[in-house]
């Protein structure tokens, strides 16, 4: 029984940790690709033969025509995103499946998520204001809409008005209206028209695949463990399961079909919005990281907060995740840094320690330095990387008790080492 497993890639920090690249990479490998939280807050670019693709919501094995991609019932999905994303594409009926049971993302979770951000002035989030949080709240609150429901607009508007009605107390606080039913139902209605022939229990074919055609299936993290609503830096989270047990909810699978967990990390650290970042580097050398790593948000254009190497929430992330290997990125942005630095432990109430406490915010990091090193960039085995971004590498895999399988040293998809 369950002999076929899916494998995962998740992201270990804060998102943004590259996993692009090695998904790109694997998509090609892999016959199903999946979803299983988050939504269109998630985002990345792809470049094939010249042509720049986005992907925010549709899983990157899009870009492999023999593969397979499904939306799991984890993910909040917002249909006009979505339906905006697939006209990048030609031909995906057959190849692009949504859970009927994930829920809707509509545009009014967007406001929604924009108004509370504005209310909570200093203390707000940094949110992407896509309505994530909204949209699962409403979710966990059992107010919320399913995919499968757009399939009876007539029904599912009256829902929404119904919902707008009960709540518009609340509503009125944040000045938001009630959408007009006319504009509301023939907006349903084009979501159906274009949504239809995709939607399905995907619970069902995931299986499928994995029990009955031995298929090789992928699943796809979005954000990062750090951002886990329960074990991330809360509440400065998103509001999904990031770990790759929230995989297995997030599509209807069993802790036993999980396979090889590959963990993301960026050889050091970026975190986009407010909460804890023990070692970001608010001076000239987070600049520099920020100004060598491209550290803008693919889906906001936010620059991201930069720092050094955090061991200490490698380790964390990587035994909450089960993580076989980690994938190194972006090791070539820390070339030609004088000194290269790594969070080795965290100095906490006057004493060290080495794991991750509740309150990130009262840590100080404790460093081990580095001499630094010119020219990593480009290489593709360890032999060829500098001795002291070798011992940097080896450090990171003691402290973090993980191997580091793959190491990344620029965005090509050669220049890249397998261990
Ligand atoms: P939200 O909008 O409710 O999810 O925001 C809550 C917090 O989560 C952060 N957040 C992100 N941080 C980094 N990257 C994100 N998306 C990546 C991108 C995609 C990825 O490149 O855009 O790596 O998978 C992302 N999404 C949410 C946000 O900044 C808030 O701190
Ligand atoms: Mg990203």
């Amino acid at each position: 029984m369950y002999t076929n497993k899916a494998d995962v890639i998740v992201g270990i920090q804060w998102g943004d940790e590259g996993k692009g690249k090695i998904v790109d990479k694997l998509a090609l490998e892999y016959d199903m690709v999946c979803r299983s939280q988050g939504g269109h807050n998630a985002g990345h670019t792809i470049w094939v033969d010249g042509v720049k693709y986005a992907l925010h919501l549709i899983p990157s094995g899009v870009l492999n025509p023999k593969a397979v991609n499904v939306v799991g019932n984890g993910v909040v999905l917002s249909p006009s995103s979505i339906i905006k994303e697939m006209q990048q594409f030609e031909g995906l009926e057959g190849r692009l499946f949504i859970s009927d049971k994930a829920h809707l993302n509509l545009s009014y979770h967007a406001q929604i998520d924009q108004a509370k951000e504005r209310l909570k002035g200093d203390k707000a989030i940094g949110t992407t204001g896509k309505g994530i949080g909204p949209a699962y709240s409403d979710k966990i609150n059992r107010i919320g809409h399913r995919v499968g429901e757009l399939l009876n607009p007539e029904k599912l508007c009256q829902t929404i008005l119904d919902y707008f009605e009960q709540n518009k107390p609340i509503f009125d606080v944040m000045d938001l209206h009630a959408p007009k039913k006319e504009e509301l139902l023939a907006e349903l209605e084009g979501f159906k028209e274009k949504l239809a022939p995709f939607i399905t229990d995907t619970t069902q074919m995931v299986w499928r695949a994995l029990d009955d055609e031995n298929k090789r299936v992928l699943l796809e993290g979005a954000q990062g463990t750090l951002l886990d609503i329960d074990h991330g830096t809360y509440p400065y989270v998103t509001s999904s399961s990031t770990v790759s047990a929230g995989a297995c909810t997030g599509l209807g699978l069993n802790p036993k079909d999980i396979g090889k967990v590959t963990g993301i990390v960026k050889a050091y650290c970026t975190r986009v919005g407010n909460g804890p970042f023990p070692s970001e580097d608010k001076g000239e050398d987070g600049k520099r990281l920020g100004e060598q790593g491209h550290e803008f948000g693919t889906t906001t254009g936010r620059a991201r907060r930069c720092g050094w190497f955090d061991a200490v929430a490698t380790r964390y992330a990587s035994r909450l995740n089960g993580c076989d290997e980690l994938a190194l990125m972006k090791l070539d942005v820390l070339d030609g840094f004088d000194e290269v630095k790594v969070c080795v432990a965290y100095e906490y109430n006057g004493k060290t320690i080495d794991y991750v406490p509740i309150d990130l915010e009262n840590v100080t990091p404790i460093y081990k330095t580095f001499k630094g090193w010119d020219n990593s960039v480009g290489a593709r085995t360890f032999d060829e990387l500098p001795a002291t971004a070798q011992d940097y590498v080896k450090l990171i895999e003691e402290i973090s008790k993980t191997k580091v399988g793959i190491i990344s040293t620029s965005p090509e998809r050669e220049d890249t080492i397998i261990l």
